[in-house]
């Protein structure tokens, strides 16, 4: 029909800088900013909004964009003598025309392929070469998936660590809880990274916290009671998960308002712990795949084992 949008649309966001829209037939959406190749909105069939975007988010070089799913690479954190959390965040990025195939074949239309290839400038800060290619897709349920492919071209191996650092938007950070990392060990980011157990039955949250999550399972479970709606986050590749709310450090951040660290959580599926090596000619692959579902009922509890076995 002439007044459909299309599933894949390239215009201007903000800023004037250069986005991907992507649309899926029953409503959903995402955009994808090739500013840092960073995803930045994510929405159900209901045009709700599922992912956190600060409303004083930065949409200029060189600051990462406050928000969204922001790309960790090569380095995550301040694991590693570069910038916090690397540089692929505030790189500009490109529409990938010819990626290689995926070994299986999706039917879906919204997606977009990125690439990112060191400048010479970013060779002297990190002196690897390599490809980068990001797929963004929203499959038939809205689901938002992120691929990424990262290729040594190099004559050496070299090794990187890594996060699709996920922003949710949650309705209150008092009133959500996660389910899946119970009783794994976390290094602390407010401890010196040292190293503890998690006791209890579930995460939830009183006050700031930024833990590095290690040895997680493939399927993480974030409920939100007061939306009634649970984010069910699969992840491949990637055997860590970051765990941060800011709480009111929120106050000492410029682009994040003071009490906007009620409505985010931060749930990263990374590599943190061990670094990933590749060889020359070798490929890494790490995928992010996000649902949101409505939250179930059983005696009146929510049920989130239903959704992690699920
Ligand atoms: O992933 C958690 C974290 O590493 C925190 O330590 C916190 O600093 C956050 O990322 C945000 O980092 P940014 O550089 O985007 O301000």
């Amino acid at each position: 029909m002439s007044g459909e949008k299309p599933p894949v649309e390239i215009c201007k966001g903000v800023n004037g800088l250069d986005k991907v829209v992507l649309r899926e037939v029953r409503g959903s959406s995402a955009e994808v900013y090739l500013y840092g190749g960073h995803v930045t909105s994510w929405r159900n069939d209901h045009g709700e909004e599922l992912l956190f975007l600060s409303t004083k988010a930065i949409f200029k070089p060189p600051k990462a964009i406050r928000g969204g799913i922001p790309i960790c690479f090569p380095q995550f954190g301040s694991h590693g003598n570069l910038d916090q959390h690397g540089f692929a965040r505030n790189r500009f990025w490109s529409i990938d025309a010819t990626p290689p195939p995926f070994p299986t074949v999706s039917t879906n239309k919204a997606f977009t392929d990125l690439i990112f290839k060191p400048s010479e400038e970013d060779l002297k800060i990190w002196p690897h070469s390599y490809e980068f290619r990001l797929r963004i897709t929203l499959g038939p349920g809205g689901d938002l998936m992120l691929t990424s492919r990262i290729r040594n071209i190099d004559t050496k191996p070299f090794s990187f660590t890594f996060a699709y650092h996920t922003y949710l938007s949650v309705s209150d950070i008092s009133e959500v809880r996660i389910e899946g990392l119970e009783t794994l060990d976390y290094l602390d980011n407010l401890k010196a990274k040292e190293r503890f157990t998690e006791q209890g039955d579930a995460i939830t949250f009183e006050t700031e916290v930024d833990k590095i999550y290690l040895g997680t399972p493939t399927k993480i479970a974030i409920i939100d009671h007061e939306k009634k709606r649970t984010f069910v986050l699969r992840k491949d590749g990637l055997p860590d998960a970051v765990v941060w709310n800011p709480w009111e450090k929120a106050k000492s951040i410029a682009d994040l308002g003071d009490d906007e660290y009620k409505h985010m959580l931060c749930v990263e599926p990374a590599a943190v712990e061990k670094a990933i090596t590749l060889k020359p000619g070798e490929e890494w692959k790490g995928r992010l795949e996000l649902s949101a579902v409505p939250s179930s009922y059983r005696s009146g509890q929510l049920d989130p084992q239903r959704v992690l076995q699920g």
